[in-house]
């Protein structure tokens, strides 16, 4: 298949872009981290969703050299930021499950230079559905490089309260759906923010709202204390080339 072997081109050849959006933390105005975000375009020019081509590369059984492939471009750029600006990689979970992952992501950073603590990793919650043990073990690993560790998406999965305060996670993020609903759900969209954010903290986590579109949830978060906003309001993904703008621009 066409798509099949774009991929494959992709990852043997790292022809594939990275976008960056901005991570906001507390009230200040200028971002604190960049999430990476694979784009790849077809012959015609057209983007392809990661939604779509992600589950190919696992098919195709090239998804753990894929994510290596990603984290490498993605450090790379990294270590051209300032660095006090933090870079996340979310990872797929055949990345996760694979026997890989920590000498993969020990030999970028030797690689690309990149220190450990500028790096997080974000997983999703249904990763962790099965293996408990041995997830855990992945997890302690790779947070003993000195890599941090943020639960993507959640409360999208199905046992997320049951399973959060067993992994030892730096950061949760809340998935989008809960700022997306209109205006009459809103409160009620709030109460739960609110909750998960209780939450979060009670077990010395960072919560990270994602999905932040309106002024007014930016305020509604701060006054929740929120640590972290992440959305369109404040950022849209970015091409790295352009990304120098969140920086110039400071004071
Ligand atoms: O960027 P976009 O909104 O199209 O992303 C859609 C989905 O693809 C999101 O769930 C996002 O986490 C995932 N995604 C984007 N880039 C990567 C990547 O580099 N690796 C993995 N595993 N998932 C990615
Ligand atoms: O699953 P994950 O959280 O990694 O997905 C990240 C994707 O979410 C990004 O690729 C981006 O396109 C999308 N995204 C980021 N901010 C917003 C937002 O404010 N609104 C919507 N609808 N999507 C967003
Ligand atoms: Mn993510
Ligand atoms: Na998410």
């Amino acid at each position: 298949r066409v798509l099949e072997a774009l991929i494959r081109h992709a990852t043997q050849h790292h022809s594939f872009d990275l976008y960056f959006q901005p991570l906001y933390c507390g009230r200040r105005h200028e971002p604190c981290g960049f999430e990476a975000l694979m784009r790849l375009q077809d012959q015609s020019g057209q983007f392809v969703s990661p939604e779509k081509f992600i589950p190919i590369a696992e098919e195709m059984g090239i998804m753990e050299e894929l994510g290596e492939a990603i984290l490498q471009k993605a450090a790379t750029a990294a270590m051209k930021w300032p660095s006090h600006l933090r870079l996340a990689v979310n990872l797929s979970a055949v990345q996760f499950e694979s026997g890989s992952l920590i000498e993969r992501v020990k030999a970028v950073l030797a690689r690309t230079g990149l220190p450990a603590d500028r790096l997080e990793l974000e997983i999703t919650e249904s990763l962790l559905m099965q293996n408990t043990k041995r997830n855990l073990r992945q997890l302690n690993e790779i947070k003993a490089l000195g890599v941090s560790i943020a639960m993507d998406d959640f409360g999208t999965g199905y046992s997320s309260l049951g399973y959060l305060w067993q992994f030892p996670f730096d950061k949760i993020k809340i998935d989008r759906s809960f700022l997306g609903g209109d205006e009459n759900s809103n409160e009620k969209a709030m109460q739960v923010i609110s909750t998960i954010i209780a939450l979060g903290h009670s077990l010395e986590m960072h919560v990270t709202a994602e999905g932040v579109e309106t002024e007014s949830q930016v305020a509604m978060l701060n006054k929740l204390e929120c640590d972290q906003l992440q959305g369109f309001y404040l950022g849209r993904p970015t091409p790295e080339a352009e990304l120098s703008k969140y920086w110039d621009d400071e004071e």
